[in-house]
């Protein structure tokens, strides 16, 4: 905490401008987007010059058929200079030039790519990965004297450790293997960031949600050409793609940060403001506007500037960034970051931008809200909250939590296995409940299994849910290999390195060979959840059916398809139960067996079904 006041005062340095304008020679630095496309269905585009002084220059365009200058904007800092350019449907993939005073900036308009963004199924089955903890595919970025923290240390948890894009390819047929089908990296944006001192401890950025330019993905992981090979290595091996994306804030070392446009490019305050992290006072018909601020405008970090999306240069910087990103590298989705903070009403135009040039995109956010409706606010609903977030998905936390409760809570009228029982009940706040992304873990979670206590049996079962109840699971790396670990000292204990990912690991566990027998055994169990899932109409997309828990812990419920129904029966407790099936009757109907899909498919009479404790099984009806 004192670290953070010190970096006050070098922040408000920060934010004051040159105050004199001295007449530099003009010099065009960039623009931004770097490039765009002609036939997007907006035919608007804003570009942000950046360079010494031109905001005072003599501007025009040549003569461009099909291209309109409809305004440009001079604003408070001379070093930055918009340009608003309408783009005709037939206009011809070509250079444009742009003068400034005797300068002359060519800005390129490319024909669309033939990217296919494919979007999320219901069946799809999601990896999460942080890109330099997974593998190092190339030792020769894994620093750079010139960048603000020039250090790797695979001996340090809090420093980088060199994994990298090319290392995410080389396992492109490890995941193939296990059977997931979305890759969900961390956020690869350039995060040129210096080392921050947390609790003590300096730490790199590696994490990525400190974006320092927009426009590159990060050296160290390889830059915007391995990113692009990648995405197109992984969509030949059948695998979607998920960008981690972050609207709410930028790194300190931003240069649009080091010189800011204007004052009203960031959420400013007199005094620094943290984020409350409470989504609360967002929701809240009774809330002061001072906590509606502290939520939204407030800053998630010292050295992570709150972006003020009400501002109107702001929201075009983020959303044309947005849609640059998708159709050139032509990513599948967006999972956004820290969703609560934003501002909403940006939130909802940024989604409805990117799905009207990309119908097919998914969008995700990350709202961490509790209880359950707040969730439900921060996503399609079915609620009259004074608010519509226009949002297709979410990550489901209540899911998260509620099967955390299930597997380490006694048995209660609403705890225990009932608090996921409740999670589903409450499905009605949905618009599309099964287009949730559900999870266990993540990387900013205690591993899953040291949170239910390394006991195996709870274990699987809690991979059985994820796998076979409504929504799309994403699982994070390690967990089919058994990685553990509390967010203890520092949640560098979550996100450890994958064994076998850097040359001189003298353990392989991408291989079976290289990993112990209790390992294999929960990554083919993975393997074949993934298989059912991919294979099964009903676990995929079929209808749910739950049948409220009863007998101290025994909870059962059904996948539904047209051609398929599918069983998923639970025993949360201590002890062997023999569980009478009268109830399922209505789904039964003259059904007499079923197969278990996870042993075999042993044969499996139905009106009677033993459970050993926190055994789940899933079976076939007949
Ligand atoms: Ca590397
Ligand atoms: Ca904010």
């Amino acid at each position: 905490m004192i670290n953070l006041r010190i970096r006050l005062f070098s922040l408000g340095a920060l934010l004051l401008f040159a105050s004199t304008i001295q007449a530099f020679a003009l010099k065009i630095e960039r623009a931004d987007p770097t490039f765009w496309w002609v036939g997007m269905k907006n035919p608007n585009l804003q570009i942000m010059f950046y360079g010494k002084n031109i905001g005072g220059s003599d501007f025009s365009m040549e003569k461009y058929r099909g291209v309109k200058v409809k305004s440009i904007s001079q604003v408070e800092n001379p070093n930055y200079f918009f340009v608003n350019l309408e783009i005709s449907a037939k206009t011809k993939p070509g250079n444009l030039k742009f003068h400034f005073d005797n300068q002359v900036f060519e800005y390129t308009l490319n024909a669309r790519t033939q990217n296919q963004t494919s979007g999320i199924d219901n069946k799809d089955f999601i990896y999460l990965l942080l890109p330099d903890r997974f593998s190092n595919g190339d030792p020769t970025n894994d620093k750079f004297a010139d960048m603000a923290d020039p250090d790797s240390d695979r001996n340090n948890p809090w420093l980088r450790h060199g994994g990298d894009l090319q290392g995410v390819s080389n396992h492109l047929d490890y995941f193939n293997d296990l059977g997931v089908t979305a890759l969900w990296l961390n956020p690869v944006i350039e995060n040129n960031q210096p080392q921050t001192n947390e609790g003590g401890n300096m730490r790199s950025a590696y994490h990525g949600y400190g974006f320092t330019d927009h426009y590159k993905v990060d050296r160290r992981l390889g830059g915007n050409e391995a990113y692009l090979e990648f995405i197109q290595a992984a969509h030949k091996k059948g695998l979607k793609v998920i960008q981690d994306a972050v609207y709410n804030h930028v790194g300190i070392n931003h240069y649009f940060i080091k010189d800011l446009p204007m004052k009203s490019w960031l959420n400013q305050w007199e005094t620094y403001t943290n984020t409350s992290y409470k989504e609360q006072p967002v929701l809240d018909p009774h809330a002061s506007e001072y906590d509606r601020l502290v939520t939204t405008d407030g800053w998630f970090m010292p050295f992570l500037p709150d972006l003020n999306q009400r501002n109107e240069y702001v929201a075009n910087y983020l959303i044309q960034h947005a849609i640059w990103t998708v159709e050139y590298f032509g990513i599948d989705s967006y999972r956004i970051d820290t969703y609560m903070y934003n501002d909403m009403d940006f939130m909802n135009r940024c989604n409805a931008a990117l799905v009207n040039e990309f119908p097919k995109i998914f969008l995700f956010g990350e709202s961490l809200a509790n209880p359950l409706p707040n969730q439900a606010a921060f996503v399609r609903n079915n609620m009259n909250i004074g608010f519509a977030c226009n949002l297709e998905s979410t990550v489901d936390h209540q899911f998260f939590n509620s099967v955390k409760s299930s597997l380490n809570e006694p048995y209660g009228w609403s705890d225990g296995v009932n608090k996921l029982y409740l999670t589903l009940v409450q499905d009605y706040l949905y618009q599309k409940p099964e287009r949730l992304v559900t999870y266990l873990d993540n990387h900013d979670e205690d591993r899953i299994f040291s949170v239910i206590g390394e006991d195996k049996r709870k274990f699987k079962t809690a991979l059985v849910w994820l796998m076979t109840q409504r929504g799309i699971p994403q699982i994070y790396y390690g967990t089919e290999i058994l990685m553990k670990n509390f967010k203890n000292p520092s949640d560098a204990e979550v996100r450890r390195d994958f064994p076998g990912g850097w040359a001189e690991d003298n353990v392989n566990k991408f291989n079976a060979e290289g990993r112990i027998a209790e390992e294999n055994e929960i990554f083919d169990f993975v393997k074949k959840l993934a298989e059912i899932r991919k294979t099964s109409s009903a676990v995929g997309e079929g209808k749910m059916i739950q049948f409220q828990p009863f007998n101290n812990g025994i909870y059962a419920y059904f996948r539904e398809s047209a051609s398929e129904i599918v069983m998923v029966i639970s025993n949360i407790s201590n002890e062997t139960k023999e569980v009478e099936t009268n109830r399922f009757a209505e789904i039964f109907k003259n059904s007499k067996t079923g197969s278990d899909l996870m042993n075999g498919n042993q044969l499996i009479e139905l009106n009677s079904i033993k459970l050993d404790a926190y055994e789940t099984k899933i079976i076939r009806i007949k």
